[in-house]
């Protein structure tokens, strides 16, 4: 298949631009928020005779009218239908519908219509409650609630950040789950209807602002009945939506009760460990499963084999809020050997620019046990080699050396917990306080004209 990547200026050297076929600059770079400029996108593929494009992770894959946007034009969008997507980025929506389809999901409420109607459900469900943005997602707009004096601000607070950052401020309550473990599940489906799932994955280990750092398949010590029951929550709920292409479901799991939270309807950053233990391409079969070829197997054709671990290497400050680093890599040495794979788009003499996602190389890891895969991890990270900039390798390795990691008994509470025994200083909201840090924030970018 031949490749039209497009970029914005600040990343006109990212090594996506060289390995396409072709490459065009599609704005001027994150002041003008170049990667969601739908116009030049759509542009740029129609003038090199695309057939279909390719969301990626973020910005555009969750985007209902822009997967609209691409079937007005005769691009095939490669994800599910923009209904489809619609329906799970409300997040109130999609606990409903899950609901219907008899998948359990976390005891609260549908939108909120007043402050004292969030007052009634609270007493009802039992304080502590959460309050979600029903727009929001990935943790946006959530507020804990301890009991009912703090009720009337977190309901203000969340309402107004939701408008904000979303415009939309409705919200909704849950009940807080304490402690619980991030279990999501891989589906893949066809335009016929046909439905599998490719096993979970556990991304319990995360920092604050829920930034996933590591995460592994399959899950540890989940029990045989709650695994299965988890998968096959999953095809049930993927069915009653009529789900096309890759997607995501994550749930809480707590003890032997597992939750439904979100669906996330675009391929995953750690989409890789399904991968490694499946044995299958999930891009190539995103790219089948939009040309309307069927899956081609059933559920019993699949199995999960050995154990693979994903560490994120992110250009960041762990020991300073994670504040992200910018910068020139003058060296750069990525692990190999067997078992081991690294998605990366850095190379020696590349220059991270401030802007976007801090995130330089996935390093993954497989074996026949989670203990051969855990010791090829740290092999591999000990051989990775990236001068310039801090990262979160140390900090992986830390985390892999953690006794409760080792065992695998941990869940979302871990890395918030291990980040304070080594005195690793966090905010709430994962990013430094103000005026500690001035110096090291982005520049705003300089424009430099139109592509
Ligand atoms: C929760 C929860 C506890 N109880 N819902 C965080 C992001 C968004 N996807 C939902 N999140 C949570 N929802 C209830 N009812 C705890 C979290 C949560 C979390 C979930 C997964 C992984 C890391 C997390 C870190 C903090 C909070």
């Amino acid at each position: 298949m031949r490749t039209v990547a497009i970029f914005s200026q600040p990343d006109r050297e990212s090594l996506h631009v060289r390995q396409a076929d072709e490459a065009f600059c599609v704005g001027p770079g994150p002041a003008a928020r170049s990667y969601l400029n739908v116009p030049n996108i759509i542009s740029t593929a129609l003038i090199t005779g695309c057939d279909a494009i390719h969301p990626g992770y973020g910005f555009l894959a969750e985007n209902a009218r822009f997967a609209e946007i691409c079937a007005d034009h005769g691009l095939t969008f490669i994800g599910p239908q923009p209904a489809v997507i619609a329906m799970m980025g409300d997040k109130a929506t999609a606990k409903r519908i899950m609901r219907e389809a008899g998948v359990p999901t976390t005891p609260g409420t549908d939108v909120l219509g007043s402050v004292e109607e969030a007052y009634a459900a609270a007493a009802a469900i039992g304080y502590p409650v959460l309050l979600k943005a029903t727009a929001g997602g990935g943790g946006k707009g959530m507020r804990v609630v301890e009991d009912a004096r703090d009720l009337a601000r977190a309901y203000a607070s969340a309402t107004a950040e939701a408008e904000a950052s979303f415009k939309d401020g409705r919200v909704y309550l849950e009940k807080l789950i304490r402690g619980p473990r991030h279990l999501e599940v891989q589906v893949l489906g066809d335009d016929d209807g046909n439905i599998v799932h490719l096993g979970e994955r556990d991304c319990s280990v995360q920092k604050p602002a829920h930034l996933k750092l590591i995460e592994e398949s399959p899950a540890v010590h989940l029990p045989a009945r709650t695994r299965n029951k988890l998968h096959e929550m999953a095809v049930q709920a993927c069915r009653h939506v009529g789900y096309t292409n890759a997607g995501t479901l994550e749930f809480l799991a707590v003890g032997d009760d597992v939750y439904f939270m979100e669906m996330n309807t675009r391929i995953q950053v750690e989409h890789p460990v399904t991968e490694m233990v499946y044995g299958i391409d999930l891009v190539k079969e995103q790219i089948r499963i939009a040309a309307g070829e069927p899956l081609g197997y059933a559920q019993s054709d699949l199995a999960s084999r050995g154990h693979a671990i994903e560490c994120r290497i992110n250009a960041e400050d762990t020991r300073n809020h994670f504040a992200p680093a910018a910068g020139a890599v003058s060296k750069v040495v990525f692990p190999g050997g067997p078992g081991i794979r690294v998605d990366t788009h850095l190379y020696a003499g590349a220059t991270i620019p401030p802007y976007y996602d801090s995130m330089l190389a996935k390093v993954v890891a497989f074996g026949d046990t989670r203990e051969i895969a855990i010791a090829r991890m740290e092999r591999a990270l000990r051989e990775t080699l990236i001068e310039g900039v801090r990262t979160t390798i140390d900090l992986c390795l830390e985390i892999l050396a953690a006794p409760a990691f080792r065992e695998g008994r941990y869940d979302i509470e871990f890395l918030p917990n291990l980040l304070t025994e080594i005195g690793a200083p966090v905010s709430l909201n994962g990013t430094p306080p103000l005026g500690e840090l001035g110096a090291a924030r982005p520049p705003r970018a300089k424009p430099v004209g139109p592509p």
